[in-house]
């Protein structure tokens, strides 16, 4: 079988020929490969190509590809089924370690999706506090509901999606957008419209317009900000739970958000998403209370038990010290092959996550982010590509490390993206 002859088929049978926008390669050029099988560090394609992986499917995966244990506890599961539609005891367990992990989490919801997640978070925001308007960051991305697609990252922003069909310009106009790192933007939209703010959401390392660290004092702004005025911080914390320390970003940067929502590492790739925060609030979940939310999968055993093996063996292994030194041996290493060959660039990292702008600005918002040159982005992406170092098709995302990925693994990938980058 060919890459090209089913990306062929799959595209008049799918949009796009994908299940999800930034997998059609679109941005950085060329055509997507299709995945035979992963272990580990590595991917195959159905060509038989073997990669190491850096995309680890947009962070789930920090124990690597199949690990034993997860693959182990979903294939038990499994035998003694795949959906109850009740609740199970897994999920017990799962939320004991998630609130034990997260103290700002008294209570959990369990979803399917990190999109659902921060959906539910958002109607939870206005339910509880009886207000309209969302305060978002340019260029942070928190799934695809109505209101939260307004001046996105991620893909939107990969495809240069500019507004968004389909969302009515009422819905799109109770989303108050502001730029990241901006703490004088933040206070004049709560001083003109403080009263009616429901909530602030915020990915406290934003990782969907590349990685962008929050810079010192700004989440401890949107914190005094809120209080101030009586509306709640929602953190979205689907791509850095688990991956920056055990307690996520809010542990690394001492924040206390009221809600917080949760995804990818939590279900070790399965579909599992999680909304969650001070049990006053959440009991206004239904059928505690009137915000509604609801999932025939919510809970699905077979997430459960992935998310409870991934984050048991995350925590026995706690090696969060390890994945940041290979992490940085990756980015110091890049950086000096990168401005050996005179390109400019900016590395942005933080624990085993991190992205590579092409430019010779400091990147700390949207903007700056938009910076990076896109064409040289995609020149790079192809050439790493065919050497066999996968990365994210996408200039506005982060690469990840996980347990799988050894020094070996980091040499090898050194070698080939000196190779890529000669080429360029
Ligand atoms: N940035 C997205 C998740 N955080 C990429 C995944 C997708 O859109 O398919």
């Amino acid at each position: 079988m060919k890459n090209a002859e089913l990306f062929q088929k799959a595209k008049a049978l799918m949009p796009g020929g994908v299940s999800s926008p930034v997998r059609a390669f679109k941005a950085v050029g060329g055509e997507p490969i299709i995945v035979a099988k992963a272990e580990g560090s590595r991917l195959w394609d159905v060509e038989n190509k073997e990669y190491i992986d850096f995309l680890m499917s947009w962070g789930p995966l920090i124990l690597g590809h199949a690990h034993p244990k997860v693959v182990e506890a979903i294939q038990e599961q499994a035998k003694k089924g795949i959906s109850y539609g009740l609740t199970n005891y897994h999920e017990i367990t799962l939320a004991e370690m998630v609130t034990s992990a997260m103290p700002s989490v008294e209570m959990v919801r369990f979803v399917s999706s990190g999109t659902e997640a921060t959906m539910s978070a958002i109607r939870l925001a206005r339910g509880y506090t009886d207000r309209k308007y969302v305060v978002k960051f340019d260029g942070c991305y928190h799934g695809h509901g109505d209101s939260l697609l307004v001046s996105a990252g991620s893909g939107v922003a990969t495809l240069g999606i500019p507004g968004t069909p389909g969302v009515p310009e009422e819905i799109a106009s109770l989303t108050l957008v502001i730029p990241y790192n901006d703490t004088s933007a933040l206070e004049e939209v709560f001083r003109k419209y403080g009263e009616e703010i429901a909530c602030v959401i915020v990915e406290p390392v934003a990782g969907n317009m590349g990685v962008v660290l929050p810079k010192p004092g700004f989440l401890e702004a949107i914190r005094e900000v809120t209080k101030e005025y009586g509306a709640l911080v929602i953190c979205d914390e689907v791509i850095t739970n688990f991956r920056l320390a055990k307690g996520g970003a809010q542990e690394l940067f001492r924040r206390d958000p009221d809600i917080t929502c949760m995804g990818k590492i939590l279900g070790g790739g399965m579909p599992l998403g999680a909304y969650g925060g001070r049990r006053e609030i959440m009991e206004k979940v239904a059928p505690e209370g009137p915000v509604y939310q609801a999932g025939t999968l919510s809970g699905n055993p077979l997430s459960m038990v992935a998310g409870i093996a991934t984050l048991s063996e995350l925590f026995r292994l706690n090696p969060y010290k390890e994945l940041e030194r290979l992490t940085q041996k990756l980015t110091s290493n890049l950086s000096n092959i990168l401005s050996r060959k005179g390109i400019p660039h900016r590395i942005n990292q933080i624990a085993s996550m991190f992205t590579v702008f092409f430019t010779d600005k400091d990147v700390y918002d949207y903007e700056t982010a938009k910076t990076s040159d896109r064409s040289m982005f995609g020149r790079f992406f192809r050439a790493l590509l065919r050497e066999g170092v996968l990365i994210p098709p996408a200039q506005f995302e982060a690469w990840f490390l996980s347990t799988a990925h050894t020094d070996e693994d980091v040499d090898i990938a050194l070698e080939r993206i000196d190779r890529a980058v000669s080429s360029l």
